[in-house]
């Protein structure tokens, strides 16, 4: 279904959550919102192929509607790993079981309704957090990131894919405005994008190119690097040593 949930004008625009018209429409939404998004999802199938250990677990931390565990399931093999998928909106969850369901895999996933704050992340080959990290309150990312950190196996890797600024303004307005422009292309009006901005502005925060890369080395990770960039958004993998 078509996203077109801020293209008639709102008295007042409330804060943006995951609820169930979101879900509706929301693999519309991040396709046409998110520059390089399949790209993405696509390639975390193949990174967790190439980071799957026996007996491991592979985490994918706000999985929404199951993009990355679908993706993931697709490489990983059946008797070494199972998948858990996280996410806090219930609404997510129902229709994301409906998704993993609805595919045949030999890979054992498992879908959870919570904060990613509050779960156990233990002998983990892969973990994900495909535009998650970013709905996070900003004082608790160290600590998540930690958490992570700890519950990877060595040779065990992070994919974090985010929106982010850059401390440069004229590269962070010019790529700011190739953003818009992609969402002037794929159908998003004036209105729309304004509104979306509004929603989202007290609940996304964004932080800097830099602010990834510096905080991954920080937490322990031995290999850091961004691995995909489509103006301001990516990814950045961390690998434990
Ligand atoms: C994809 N990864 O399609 N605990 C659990 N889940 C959370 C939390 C939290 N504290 N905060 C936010 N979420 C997906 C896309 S969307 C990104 C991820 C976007 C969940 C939230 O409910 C939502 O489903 C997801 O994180 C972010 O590959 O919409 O821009």
């Amino acid at each position: 279904m078509r996203d077109n949930i801020y293209a008639s004008p709102q008295a007042e625009v409330k804060d943006f959550t995951f609820d169930r018209s979101v879900v509706e429409v929301f693999p519309d939404m991040i396709q046409r919102s998110v520059p390089g998004y399949s790209t993405i999802v696509s390639s975390i199938g193949q990174l967790a192929k190439q980071y799957q250990q026996p007996n491991s677990t592979i985490y994918d931390l706000g999985c929404s509607l199951g993009a990355a565990t679908i993706s993931m399931r697709k490489f990983v093999d059946a008797n070494a790993c199972n998948i858990i998928g996280v996410d806090n909106s219930e609404a997510m969850v129902e229709r994301c079981k409906l998704h993993v369901n609805s595919f045949k895999s030999e890979v054992p996933v498992e879908i959870i309704c919570a904060d990613i704050k509050d779960i156990e992340i233990a002998n983990a080959s892969v973990v994900v957090m495909n535009f998650t990290l970013q709905f996070i309150p900003q004082e608790q990312r160290l600590d998540l990131l930690k958490k992570i950190y700890s519950g990877l196996k060595p040779g065990g890797i992070f994919i974090l894919s985010e929106k982010f600024i850059f401390d440069d303004v004229k590269i962070n307005d010019s790529l700011n405005e190739l953003h818009l422009d992609f969402k002037r292309a794929n159908g998003y009006s004036e209105l729309e994008i304004s509104q979306k901005r509004s929603a989202i502005e007290n609940v996304m925060k964004v932080d800097s190119f830099q602010t990834h890369l510096d905080r991954l080395s920080n937490v322990g990770f031995g290999h850091v690097s961004s691995w995909y960039q489509c103006f301001n958004f990516g990814s950045f993998i961390g690998i434990k040593k």
